[in-house]
């Protein structure tokens, strides 16, 4: 890794501070409306299809514009585990974002990821399983019926949002696939594109693409864990991953992949992004936790955006951001601080 990288201030809880929504109004669950059962709606592939021919792309083409959002509406049931608290504004969601692929700053994925091509999209599963395969982003969501999960998101620079997600396990996925005995981890890759990315290309790179991320196996498998295709109830904002990417509600934001094309399962700890960009700033594991802080930060509390701005106190921090109840066992006779 060169200097340069190393030096570079990238998960850095000062930047972009200046395009933080002050947002006053506060989402809530009614704003969204009850779920539509599945059984009233169209099946979920006929959405996503009608994406290449309709969406926003007539009109962005018209104005020779990029799509401001291309978002169709998703059928989904109320899943478990899902938080009361309030959610935060979709405003906030989907433009303060971190997504290097598009830029550093705050603002840069909700400017440059619309010209991002979602269409066709595949994953391909492969390493230590039965039956490798491409499934394409419709067999995919024929896995598992789509469910909305309301999670708290906890970023290692210090701030936090609630978020409707609407996605399904990733055990739905792997099941697929069925994992061999060998397989202890599961690593995932977003896509690299540099004409659709600007933040892969030109002279300063923040990481080595493609972005990787990893789970241990069990951690993998979880019921927390989920493959996103939505939030607010429509499809994912490019800015947010789309068409498809990992939310991890326990552990540190960046485990959250987005964009992914790629999911192996491997015998040993992969290797990921920020570990290999700094391993002595952010571990393999990243699991929330208010007592062992960033090098440069204290974890101990957060900002939750849309909550008054950088002038609203900040809240404290919860081990497992709050899922400990649900997870803590997957770590029992572990040295957390070891293995931040
Ligand atoms: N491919 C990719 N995935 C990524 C990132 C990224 O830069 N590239 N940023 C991560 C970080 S640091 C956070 S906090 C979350 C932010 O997700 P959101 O923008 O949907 O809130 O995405 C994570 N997933
Ligand atoms: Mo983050």
């Amino acid at each position: 890794m060169s200097d340069k990288r190393a030096d570079q201030p990238a998960c850095d809880p000062d930047r972009g501070k200046k395009s933080v929504r002050q947002s006053a109004a506060v989402g809530t669950r009614d704003a969204l409306g009850p779920p539509i059962p599945s059984s009233e709606i169209t099946p979920r592939a006929l959405y996503l299809r009608r994406r290449e021919f309709i969406g926003g792309a007539i009109a962005s083409l018209a104005l020779g514009l990029p799509s401001p959002s291309n978002a169709e509406p998703l059928a989904f049931d109320k899943g478990p585990f899902g938080t009361t608290e309030p959610l935060t504004p979709k405003k906030d969601v989907t433009t303060y974002n971190n997504f290097y692929e598009f830029g550093t700053d705050k603002g840069d994925p909700a400017s440059y990821a619309g010209k991002l091509k979602t269409s066709p999209w595949s994953v391909a599963i492969d390493g230590l399983v039965a039956k490798p395969a491409t499934l394409a982003l419709d067999d995919i969501l024929k896995l598992a019926p789509l469910e909305e999960r309301i999670y708290r998101l906890r970023c290692v620079e210090g701030w936090s949002m609630v978020i409707p997600w609407i996605g399904f396990p990733l055990s739905a996925l792997l099941a697929r696939v069925e994992p061999l005995g060998s397989a202890k981890f599961v690593a995932f890759e977003t896509l690299v594109r540099p004409s659709e990315m600007p933040g892969q290309r030109g002279f300063f790179q923040p990481l080595d693409w493609p972005y990787r991320e990893g789970l241990r196996l069990d951690e993998a498998m979880h019921p927390l864990t989920i493959l996103a295709v939505g939030l607010y109830g429509e499809t994912l904002p490019n800015q947010n991953g789309a068409p498809l990417r990992l939310v991890v509600p326990w552990k540190y934001g960046f485990k959250s992949i987005k964009s992914i094309v790629r999911v192996s399962l491997v015998e040993r700890q992969p290797p990921t992004s920020w570990n290999m960009q700094n391993p002595r700033e952010y571990g393999f594991y990243s699991n929330v936790n208010p007592a062992v802080d960033h090098p440069r930060w204290s974890q101990a509390t957060e900002r939750r955006i849309g909550e008054g701005g950088l002038f609203a106190p900040r809240r404290p921090t919860l081990p497992f951001n709050g899922y400990g109840e649900q997870v803590a066992s997957l770590y029992a006779g572990m040295d957390l601080k070891t293995y931040f």
